[in-house]
Formats: C-alpha cells, structure tokens, sequence
C-alpha cells in the first residue's frame, strides 16, 4: 500500500486574488526544493483559475472544495466537477464536515458528487470523520466505517482517489487525536475501504486532517496508515504549510 504521501491545503472560505501571493511563495520555495510528496492547494472555486495561472508549469497541484453532483443544470449558486476541472483543478475536496453540517450533505449526496468527480477527470477527497458526541459513545470507528461504505462509490475502484479522516472535534481547535486513536481508525477506514471496493481499496492514501501544523505533523505522519494529511489554518501562509511538506 505504499502510494506517495499527499499533502492537501484546504483554504475554506479564506483568500482572495492578493492571497494567490502565499500560492506564488510557495512555488517558489518548492520549485527551489523538492518535496518529496505530492503537494496541493485548495482554494476557493474563484481563485481555482487564478491559482493554475500562478501554478502552471510548477509540481503544486490544485484542487476544489466541492462540486456539485450533477453534471449541469438548474442549480443557482453551484459549480459542476466539469467546471473545477475546466478552471485547472485535478483534485476536489468533497463531504468536507463543514458540508455535511452547515449544508446537510449526506454520504449518498457525497458518493454523487464523486461520481461526478470521476467523470470530470477529477481525483476525489472524500472525508470522513465523528463528532465529539460520537467519538465520547465510543462509536468513532462504526461512524468512520459507515461513512466510508456510504461516501465511496464502487466505481471509484481502481481509480485514483483519497480519503480524509478528521475528526470533527479537532478542526480548527488545535486539538488533536493521540496518536493511538488515529492509527484506531487509520486502520478502521482501510478496511472499510477493502470491503467497499476490493483490493481498489488497498492503494488510495488516507489524509488525516484536524489541526495539523509544522509542530505536530511529523509525529502524525508517521502514524502507519496516515498517507498525508489535509490541512486547513496552516495551510494559509506559505511558511507554515512549507514547515508540514518537509516534515514528510
Ligand atoms: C480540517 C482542517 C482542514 P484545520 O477541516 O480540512 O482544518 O487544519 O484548520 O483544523
């Protein structure tokens, strides 16, 4: 299952075209140094355009934030994975937590929209992860798992994608799992990932995501099963970011 790690910047709803400084920052830091993992950003579906133009020619790859799960049509407000793709993303995030609870995603919502990424040419993110209430049940793993058997088209089989595991109490916070509890469900979730897609489902990298920054992403990275990670306040300013991608 060795896949090279990913190293994901999620800017939520933060950036605007001046912001496009950090992305240009950091290619030039990268193009000066390799990363010996895959890096990219994930700005708002404005700057996708903008940030190709910054980016192209460079190894930062770039993503969206979502798409919506239908090809075209009456859908005020929405952007298509044609249209991610088309404005020069690879990647998209989709089933973010802050989707599924302020924008009542649900799995089978999740698996459509990646559907439609697939089609699109685009390399799925899909992301799982349990509430506070939840991991304090002590259902964390049985959450994660049914979201994974929910979220995960069988298409996706053999096809190029990755899973991000955050737990919803950690993003944000600057709270985190212990490294114990993220490889508990490192593991849960490749194994939901197997019975889901076969053997499709030994490669994909799983993301952890939740409060990562350059003081704690070494020890998590090395956490077996933790193919990467994805990564929201530190990834806003180039420094920061930069200080995750050499801790791979
Ligand atoms: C989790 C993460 C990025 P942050 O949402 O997706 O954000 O690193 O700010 O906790």
């Amino acid at each position: 299952t060795e896949s090279l790690k990913l190293i994901a910047g999620n800017w939520k709803m933060n950036g605007v075209g001046e912001s496009l400084e950090e992305a240009a920052a950091l290619r030039v830091a990268l193009d000066a140094e390799a990363a010996n993992c895959r890096v990219a950003l994930c700005p708002p579906a404005t700057l996708i355009d903008r940030m190709a133009q910054t980016l192209g020619g460079s190894a930062i790859e770039i993503g969206g934030q979502d798409c919506h799960g239908a090809a075209s049509g009456a859908y005020t407000g929405s952007v298509s994975a044609e249209m991610v793709a088309d404005a020069g993303a690879n990647l998209v995030i989709l089933g973010h937590s802050e989707r599924r609870a302020g924008f009542g995603e649900t799995d089978a919502n999740v698996a459509a929209k990646a559907e439609a990424a697939l089609a699109a040419g685009l390399e799925p993110i899909i992301c799982v992860g349990e509430t506070l209430a939840q991991r304090e049940a002590g259902e964390a793993v049985s959450v994660v798992s049914q979201q994974v058997m929910g979220s995960l088209p069988v298409s996706l089989a053999d096809k190029p994608f990755a899973v991000a595991y955050e737990p919803v109490w950690a993003i944000g916070t600057g709270l985190t799992p212990t490294l114990e509890q993220i490889e508990e469900v490192h593991a849960a979730v490749r194994a939901a990932m197997i019975a889901r897609l076969g053997a499709g489902g030994a490669k994909p990298v799983i993301l952890y995501g939740g409060s990562v920054k350059p003081s704690n992403a070494k020890e998590i990275l090395a956490v077996p099963e933790v193919g990467g990670a994805l990564v929201g306040g530190a990834s806003l300013k180039a420094e920061d970011f930069l200080g995750i991608i050499r801790a791979v």
